[in-house]
Order: structure tokens, then sequence, then C-alpha cells
């Protein structure tokens, strides 16, 4: 049964709190900065249906992926109107504790739905609520919970997201694994200013995917309540059933401009402003409900109910006090228990993860084994003892990946664990985003390591969500990313380093195993992480033996930020990692006890201690990596060793590494920009001479 009175509230509440927001805004000369909403994007007009289509988001595992217009959404599913007041003015507490826009939300639902957190980026909702979607049906078939039966995740959208690639790929996934999982698009016939036909052809996404598969469609009027109520009540009808997912496109008016600063000069005239003006549903909702479901009186009640409740609320935020500077460098990582961290949603839990275990010493007499070996066997071993470990990635399920490191896996694991998917890469790594807020560890493969560009957006909003949301949520996902030049073999695309976007990107950790022993004990680190984690598979570690070690056993663990002395010297300090490893060692030996060699194996965090402690010891350092030369890693490096042992220096910081170009194909090309045993050992031996 509807519950209309309900609806009615959260329409009014929704509507009360752009009054607000909008008529403080206007007064902003008069009135105090801190009551001002800096990004004020109303809700008028997309209210009514959102406050419908919350009606039916009511399961404990259900969950939305939204979007900066979605409030009324949230508000239906359970955030406080003191909330909703609170983040926009930037207070404590709420979705984010003053550290994001409010208008970008958030909600974790114990026993309750799930708001996933959300980002500024239009279009970005849409994977990971496909992610969602899929941990439902791996909660429900695989780990065989019975709660997840009818479970769903809805993804909302404005008419302009669908042009995005975020949607076309969450569209794709759902479609081609039936996943249970509706998309809301609320059409309101406007990007910001640009008109609907520009984002698909004739301004109407569902009648354009008539003929898609697999996808079952509605398309209505958001304005007319007792349309919406009705094929809202089919689309989620078909999605709880598990038929497969939705789509369903409700027309609404945009009532105010596209946000708070914009005036619509230009692109919108005054008779299309009050054609929308005419069409405002919440008259609508009023007329459908009094007096033949509400009466006259009650409705009257509702208002007053209302204007109390925000009233009262609106005092509640504006008492809450500013956030203060103290805590901003929290939660960038997860943080221990002791240190006073209550558990984001997201990933396994600490007791999970305390029951994996987990120890910093190799076995011994270890088989030897090649780097793919050694990566396969980790994953293997996790796959065995976590039931929560789902393996996918382009042709990684049958084929065993283009590098063949989970060659067998899913012939022995089945293919709900291990899976291929999609080609899109913004798919592979919001889906992961999406499937570990679900409680999943995800490990996900990214082909080669120029392919991680289409899913930058994913990876960055990955990266910061758990500072963004003042650690209310995490993703703790592992993507695997092989790369680096091969075996007599490069070229600009599947040889690409360039892992220093990854040490620069935040939240992240990065891993650069230069051999199987530590690839296994990373991979292990990775795998029972709070945090999300770049492994770095380099391309000539998987096509030769060189980074072949002993398995140094089931259960061995090399934590992030712990570096390796190779070789220990007193005349100089070479920093490297990765493949250049397996350089930097013969042109070592060359100089006796004079060289201290350091392979970092992760370089976010680092092991700032090792090195500096090794620099002021030797006085002299090079750092050697793959990575190009302007703003690589080694600039990094070498600020800090500058700055920490400037007085213990004896020559100048110098770095070595391939020269501002890209990978080239030609072996003769390719030997000509890295580094390699000679020009090292040149670079050492003029370092030593200084
Ligand atoms: C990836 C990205 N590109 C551009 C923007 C700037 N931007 C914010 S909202 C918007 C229009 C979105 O319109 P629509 O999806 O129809 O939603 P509506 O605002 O109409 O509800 C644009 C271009 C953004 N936030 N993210």
């Amino acid at each position: 049964m509807t519950d209309w009175r309900k609806i009615a509230y959260n329409a009014l509440v929704s509507r009360a709190l752009d009054d607000v927001e909008e008529e403080t805004n206007r007064n902003r000369n008069s009135v105090p900065r801190e009551h001002l909403v800096l990004y004020q994007f109303s809700a008028r007009g997309h209210d009514v249906a959102q406050s419908i289509l919350g009606s039916f988001i009511n399961g404990p595992h259900d969950a939305a992926g939204a979007y900066y217009r979605s409030r009324p959404l949230l508000l239906a599913v359970g955030l406080s109107i003191e909330d909703a007041l609170a983040s926009p003015l930037g207070r404590t507490g709420g979705f984010s504790d003053g550290r994001d826009i409010g208008v970008v939300c958030n909600l974790p639902g114990v026993s309750a739905p799930t708001v996933l957190p959300m980002s500024g980026d239009v279009g970005s909702q849409y994977t990971p609520a496909a992610g969602w979607a899929q941990s439902i049906i791996y909660h429900r078939d695989t780990l065989k919970d019975a709660t997840h039966k009818g479970a769903m995740a809805v993804a909302l959208g404005g008419d302009a997201s669908v042009a995005t690639s975020g949607f076309w790929s969450a569209l794709t996934m759902a479609t081609t694994l039936k996943l249970p999982m509706l998309f809301y698009i609320e059409d309101n016939g406007l990007g910001i200013s640009v008109k609907g036909d520009m984002q698909t052809p004739g301004s109407d996404i569902a009648k354009n995917l008539a003929s898609f598969g697999n996808l079952f469609l509605r398309n209505g009027d958001g304005t007319n309540p007792a349309e919406s109520e009705k094929l809202l009540g089919e689309v989620v009808k078909h999605v709880r059933s598990g038929a497969g997912p939705a789509l369903i496109r409700l027309t609404v008016p945009r009532l105010s401009s596209h946000s708070g600063p914009d005036n619509q000069k230009g692109y919108r005239t005054d008779a299309e402003i009050a054609a929308d003006a005419a069409r405002d549903p919440l008259p609508k909702l009023r007329a459908h409900l009094v007096p033949g479901i509400i009466s006259e009186k009650d409705w009257k009640a509702l208002e007053g109910e209302v204007a109390r409740d925000v009233g009262v609320a609106l005092q509640g935020a504006r008492a809450r006090p500013a956030p203060t500077a103290e805590k901003i460098k929290r939660f960038v990582y997860a943080e221990s228990p002791e240190a006073g961290d209550t558990t984001a949603m997201g990933g396994l839990s600490a007791k999970e993860i305390a029951a994996l275990g987990g120890t910093e010493t190799a076995t011994e007499e270890g088989e030897m084994l090649r780097f793919a070996d050694a990566v396969r066997r980790a994953l293997r071993t996790e796959l065995e003892r976590n039931p929560k470990v789902v393996v996918f990635g382009e042709d990684v399920g049958v084929k065993g990946g283009v590098h063949l490191v989970t060659e067998g896996l899913q012939k022995k694991f089945g293919r709900e664990r291990v899976f291929d998917t999609s080609l899109s890469e913004e798919g592979i790594i919001g889906r992961a985003v999406g499937m570990a807020i679900g409680g999943l560890m995800p490990v996900t493969e990214i082909q080669f390591r120029k392919y991680a560009d289409p899913a930058t957006e994913q990876l960055n909003n990955c990266g910061t969500m758990r500072w963004r949301t003042a650690n209310r949520f995490a993703a703790p996902i592992v993507v695997r990313m092989p790369g680096g030049f091969g075996k007599d073999v490069g070229d600009p695309w599947h040889s690409l380093s360039a892992e220093v976007i990854f040490a620069h990107a935040i939240g992240w950790q990065v891993a650069m195993p230069s051999n199987s022993a530590d690839a296994v004990g990373l991979l292990r680190a990775a795998m029972r992480s709070s945090n999300p984690s770049i492994f770095f598979e380099h391309r000539s570690l998987l096509m030769t033996s060189d980074g072949s070690a002993r398995y140094p056993g089931d259960d061995f663990i090399v934590p992030f930020g712990k570096a390796k002395t190779l070789r220990e010297g007193n005349e100089i300090t070479v920093v490297t990692w990765g493949a250049m490893v397996h350089r930097c060692v013969p042109a070592a030996e060359q100089f006796g006890d004079k060289v201290e060699l350091i392979d970092l194996r992760t370089i976010a965090p680092w092991d700032r201690n090792a090195v500096l402690e090794s620099v002021m010891k030797t006085g002299r350092v090079l750092i050697v990596h793959e990575d190009t030369l302007t703003a690589g890693f080694g600039a990094e490096i070498a600020a800090t060793i500058a700055r920490e042992t400037f007085w213990s220096l004896d020559a100048p910081v110098d770095r070595l590494a391939v020269e501002d170009v890209p990978m080239p194909y030609h072996e003769n090309l390719l030997s000509a920009v890295l580094p390699n045993v000679t020009t090292i050992v040149e670079r050492i031996d003029a370092l030593l001479s200084v």
C-alpha cells in the first residue's frame, strides 16, 4: 500500500529546504556567510517523483547511486532533516563533516537502504550502482544469504547524464548480466543550459532504448503522481522479481535555475520558464490526494508538521559547530581500531581481516616460481580461504587473462568468482567500488597500465572516498595492472609505466614488486587491507624469469611501506623499484661494498626512513626508475632527500630515468631510452667521483 501521506510529507520537506536555502542565499548581503549554502542545487520539480521512488526503496540491502539533485530520495530513505541542512552549510557531522559540498551526499544503511557515496562527476554514479547490484546476486547465490533475495540497486540520473560513458558502461553490465538494477532518469530537458536533443537524439532515452536487449522500459510523466506511482511499481516489481534491469524515464520540470549562481539568461525564454512553472508537480500531488486520500484538514496539518520539523532542524543545523582543522588529515587512509577508527561501510570487517592472519616470515625452501605463477598462486590461496574474494577483468575468466596470470582459476572457482567483463575499464573499477561497499573483496585486472586511463574518474573517486565521507564509506579494492617494457619490446600502449599518477592520487597504496616472493606478500597484504591498492605487475617480469624467487608460503605478507635493502654499501645509495631492480643489481655488483641498493617495493607509502637513513650514511644517492623523468616519483624522493639530509650530502641528488619520451617499439629505440646496466654504472661512477 502506498503511503501517500509519507510521500507528501517528504516532498513538502524537500520543497521547504529549497525555500529556506534559496531565500537565505537571495539575501546574501544581509546574511552572515556561514548561513549561506555555497552550492545550492534545488530539487524543485524533481521532488514529488523522487519521493514516490523513495517509497519503493525500502529493503535492507537496497542501494541507490545518486547525484546532486537527489536530496528528496535521501530524505525518503532515512536522511535526517538536520543533516540535510547542516551539510550544505559545511557544519560538523552529516555526510562529510564539512569536507564536501552538501549536495554530494551519502547514507550508510544499517538494516536500511544505502545511498552510495556520490561524486561531483556527472555519470559516475552508474557503475558503482551496477557493482552493488552484482554484489546482491553474489551474496544471494554464492554466499547463500537469502536476505538479499529481491534486493535492488537504483541509479538516479538526469537527461544529460545519459550521454556519459558511465551510463553506457552500467547499462551494458546490467543488461548482459541481468542485474537487479533500476535506471531512474529524471528528464527535465536540460543539462545546465544544453537541451536534451544534444544528449540523445529526439531527447527521449527510453524511446531510443526500445530495442535494447534485456531492458524493461517505462516512460511517463513525472508530474503525474498516479502515473509515476504506477510505472514505478511496474519497474520495481520487474527488478525485484529477478527478471533483470529496468529503465524508467520520467519527465519533470526544472523549476529553478541549474544551481545557485546560474541565472538561466540566454538559454531559456520566459515562456519556457513559465511553461515549466505550470507543470509544478506539488499542486498536482495535492490535487491527487485531497480530499480523496488525505482530507483538507490533514493536508493543512501536514504542512504545519513540515514547517515545524524544518524549523527545528534548521535551528539544530545552524547551531552545529563549524569544523575545525585538527582532524583534516584523518581518514585519507584507514586508521587502526586503537586510533578510534569506527569502521566505515565497505570492505572486509576488522574481524574478518584478523581471522585471515598472515606472517612476515617466509617459509624456507619454497619452490622457485616465476612472477606470473606466484601471483596466480597467491590469488588461488586467497580465493580458497576468503569466499568474499572475486577476481575479474577483460579475458580473465575462460582464457585466464592475456598474461595468463589467472589461468585455470575460473575452472577451479567457478564463473561467479572469477569472470570476464565487458570492455569498459570505468565499468571494471566502478563495479569493483560498488562490490567493495557491498562487503566483497574485488580483485580487478586492468589488461595493461595504459588502459586504466578510461577508469581515471572512478579510481580517483575511490581513493578519496574515505576522506570525503569522513570515514563513513570506503572501497578497498585491488587493481592488478601489468605495465612497463616487455621482453625486447615496448610501445606507447602496452609498456606504459606512469606509476607516479597513482602515488599522486590520494588514498591509494601502490605496490611495485620486483620479484615473485614480494609479489605474493604484497598482493596478500593488499587483499587484506582496508585501503584500495594498485598492484603493478611488470611485463618484463611476467615474460621472463627475471623476477623468479622461492615461494614464501601461503600466509606470507609484505607490509606496504617497507623497503628491502638488497645490498649494503658505504659510499652511495641506489634507490629503485620494479623491473629496474634487475638492472641495478648487476650494476651495483661492480662496485663491491660501495653501493647500498634499496628496492622500495611500494611507492605509496614509501619507506622514507630506510632511504634517509641510508643516504645519511653514504652521502650520495642515485634514484633509478622506468617512468619518465619529469615529475616522476624520483622527483618526490629527491626533494625529500634534499630537504631531510642536506647536510649529509657529498654529491648532488641524482636521478636516472627514461627521458621524457613515450616508450618506443623497436628494440634499438627501446634500449636507447631505458636505463641499463651501462648507464647506471656510468652514473654511479660519476657520482662517486664528485
Ligand atoms: C563529468 C562532469 N562533467 C561536467 C560537469 C558539470 N556539470 C554539472 S551538472 C551538469 C549538467 C547535468 O545535467 P543532467 O544530468 O541533465 O542533470 P540535471 O542537473 O538536469 O538534474 C554539468 C555539465 C560535471 N559535474 N561532471
